[in-house]
């Protein structure tokens, strides 16, 4: 009988408030969309099983209680994440230029081992509203950001419509576990010492 070792997965998804932070995740664990404004769907995160090549996955997505407006997100929010979804509203400037605000925020904050290769997912919500027609940062201008910040992976999504709300998380799932392997590698090959100085180092505010 094969053994098959199941995998926990941490995203976390960040974005200005309202940008459909809630409705995105809403959406794709449970396939469900409200117009109606919550500001969260009342646990610090969901689950989703994966199934991703021979590995079982238990995706974690964790999701802002709506603190977002005060950028004040507890210490358990950013620990242990494994992938950062970074999320603005093709509709609403603002949102777009917050980003790089949540990006050094959650660097800051999460202190990953190697910044430059964590992995984060960039997503254009509401790209249903008025057919695009008031839509005011281009697709273009999305990836550029994505390209300048070490090729990050961009989706334009509609929570409404359900439009490239899997194909996204599923990304989100395969990025972190990608990185995770990379991580097991890279630990399995330095010394114990250096290890327990590093793990120091990861868990220290400062
Ligand atoms: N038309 C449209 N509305 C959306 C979409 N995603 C979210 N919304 C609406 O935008 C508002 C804010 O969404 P919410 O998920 O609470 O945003 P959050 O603050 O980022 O969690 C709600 O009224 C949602 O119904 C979308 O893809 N299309
Ligand atoms: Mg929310």
């Amino acid at each position: 009988m094969a053994m098959r070792r199941r995998t926990l997965l941490k995203v976390i998804v960040l974005g200005d408030s309202g940008v459909g932070k809630t409705s995105l995740m809403n959406q794709y664990v449970n396939k469900r969309f409200s117009l109606q404004y919550k500001a969260t769907i009342g646990a610090d995160f969901v689950t989703k099983e994966l199934q991703i090549d021979d590995r079982h996955v238990t995706l974690q997505v964790w999701d802002t209680a709506g603190q977002e407006r005060f950028q004040s997100l507890g210490v358990s929010f950013y620990r242990g994440a494994d992938c950062c979804v970074l999320v603005y509203d093709v509709n609403v400037g603002k949102s777009f230029e917050s980003l790089n605000n949540w990006y050094e925020d959650f660097l800051k904050q999460a202190n990953p081992s190697d910044h430059s290769s964590f992995p984060f997912i960039l997503l254009g919500n509401k790209v249903d509203i008025d057919g695009g027609n008031s839509r005011v940062v281009s697709e273009k201008k999305a990836k550029d950001w994505c390209a300048s910040k070490g090729n990050i992976s961009y989706f334009e999504t509609s929570a409404k419509e359900d439009y490239n709300v899997d194909a996204a998380f599923l990304c989100a799932a395969k990025s972190a576990l990608a990185n995770e392997q990379e991580q097991d590698i890279y630990f399995q090959t330095i010394p114990e010492a250096h290890l327990s100085e590093t793990e120091q180092r990861g868990g220290c505010a400062c």
